[in-house]
């Protein structure tokens, strides 16, 4: 396959436009209601140790309200506010501060640049933000997640309690997830751009993976190679790589990345990309020798059949778990028919025993998280299916190395295919078809190693 297609588009305009995130305010603000606040806190700084710092990565419901990278700010959302209804609490411009840890954004450019109404100092927070509250009826925010902003928040309402004449205190406290998981659910056209260039590096990584990886090559060395091409192409992992050879791919959230590769595995890697904090999430299993054993080829058919079979399940209108039923469907009529589950398919459904094989769900939300948020069920059943949605599907079989239940040439046999794919107004998009799956491809692929 030409690597000429999955070159990446370096000029692409990629940044979501200051009028989106205002537009995102406003829905939010229209949902909450003129008499309500909407109060949102950055991620903490994180400490690795000591005094070194985990990289920084912005919260993302405080991402996608204002687009602002620093730590270190809150931003208040107030209907109605006649001198603004948009209000960012920030660090301050501050010079030897600066000449340490690098430029501020500050209160200035926090109005110039980023559309927000008005822009005070952090350090300020506590004697602003109680008389801003005052008055109004209910507080959204999020509660029990940060100690530190549960600390602030409960500091605020005493303080405005304290105010001449004794300030009125809001009657309630709603969770904010609820109404923001919601908007974040369905992305917006510049959102699916964004998601589809992490989903095209993502898929470069995978390329590049699938050329180096080799018997005598170690895990971390593939993990290397993943890494390299999404930092060369800007961006991050969006999570971890796991990059399984042989049994380790049974353990579904292998971590170590430590092993050598030996031909007759396989290896399995799921990874993906983060860029301007959008996730792609990719799997794929393949021979290290470069050609499947039987048994191997014998699963790898059943779970690439089950994940075209859930890709084409997934539509508006269809429920969110309809690609997950096709999938099992699959998945326990081909562990039958070799024999591995005893009895009919219909059976191994209704008792589950196919769980033995395949443990985990087909699919996950995928957008500023890579378990990105939004309900699965609404009123108890499964979410149909809208177009701006986007999901992976992911089915896999694992039949672990000392699963006794199976001849020896099946146990330690782990197979995950995993895609996104969006939904749009007549079907779907798979914005990482370009990683090879089909078994004669990656064949062939690997043949030109
Ligand atoms: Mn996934």
């Amino acid at each position: 396959m030409s690597h000429s297609r999955f070159v990446f588009q370096r000029h692409v305009a990629l940044n979501i436009a200051s009028e989106e995130f205002a537009r995102r305010r406003r829905q939010l603000m229209k949902m909450a209601g003129e008499d309500a606040v909407v109060l949102i806190a950055t991620a903490p700084e994180r400490m690795r140790n000591a005094d070194a710092a985990w990289p920084y990565r912005q919260d993302s419901d405080f991402h996608y309200l204002s687009g602002f990278p620093e730590p270190d700010a809150v931003l208040a959302l107030l209907p109605g506010r006649q001198h603004g209804e948009v209000v960012l609490f920030c660090r301050e411009r501050d010079a030897e501060r600066e000449r340490w840890h690098g430029e501020f954004v500050g209160t200035e450019r926090a109005v110039a640049d980023y559309g927000m109404d008005d822009a005070f100092p952090i350090d300020d927070i506590d004697d602003i933000l109680p008389g801003m509250i005052e008055g109004r009826a209910r507080v959204y925010c999020h509660f029990g997640r940060e100690p530190q902003f549960d600390a602030q928040l409960l500091g605020w309402m005493r303080r405005l309690r304290q105010l001449r004449g004794g300030g009125v205190v809001p009657k309630e406290f709603v969770a904010l997830g609820h109404l923001l998981h919601d908007l974040r659910l369905y992305k917006s056209r510049a959102e699916l751009k964004l998601m589809r260039a992490s989903a095209a590096i993502a898929v470069e990584a995978h390329v590049a993976a699938m050329a180096m990886a080799r018997a005598g090559r170690h895990e971390y060395e593939v993990e290397a190679e993943l890494l390299r091409m999404m930092r060369s192409r800007g961006a991050v992992a969006a999570f971890p790589p796991i990059v399984a050879g042989g049994a380790n791919a049974c353990a579904m959230h292998y971590q170590a990345n430590r092993a050598m590769l030996k031909n007759g595995d396989l290896l399995l890697i799921d990874a993906g990309a983060e860029l301007e904090c959008y996730a792609s999430d990719i799997s794929r299993s393949f021979p290290i020798s470069g050609r499947f054993s039987r048994e191997q080829r014998a699963l790898y058919e059943i779970v690439l059949t089950a994940q075209e079979a859930a890709i084409d399940e997934v539509m508006p209108g269809r429920s969110y778990s309809t690609a997950h039923d096709v999938a099992v469907h699959v998945i326990a009529e081909g562990l039958c028919a070799l024999g591995l589950i005893k009895g009919d398919p219909a059976e191994a459904i209704v008792q589950g025993s196919y769980k033995r094989f395949f443990p985990a769900k087909t699919s996950h939300w995928l957008g500023l998280d890579v378990h990105d948020v939004g309900d699965y069920r609404v009123d108890g059943e499964p979410r149909m299916l809208e177009p701006g949605m986007v999901l992976t599907v992911e089915p896999g079989i694992y039949i672990a190395p000392d699963d006794m239940t199976v001849p020896e040439a099946w146990r330690g046999i782990g197979i995950r295919i995993e895609d996104d794919v969006a939904v749009t107004r007549d079907g779907h998009d798979v914005l990482t078809a370009d990683v090879p799956k089909q078994p004669e491809e990656i064949e062939a692929v690997l043949a030109g190693r």
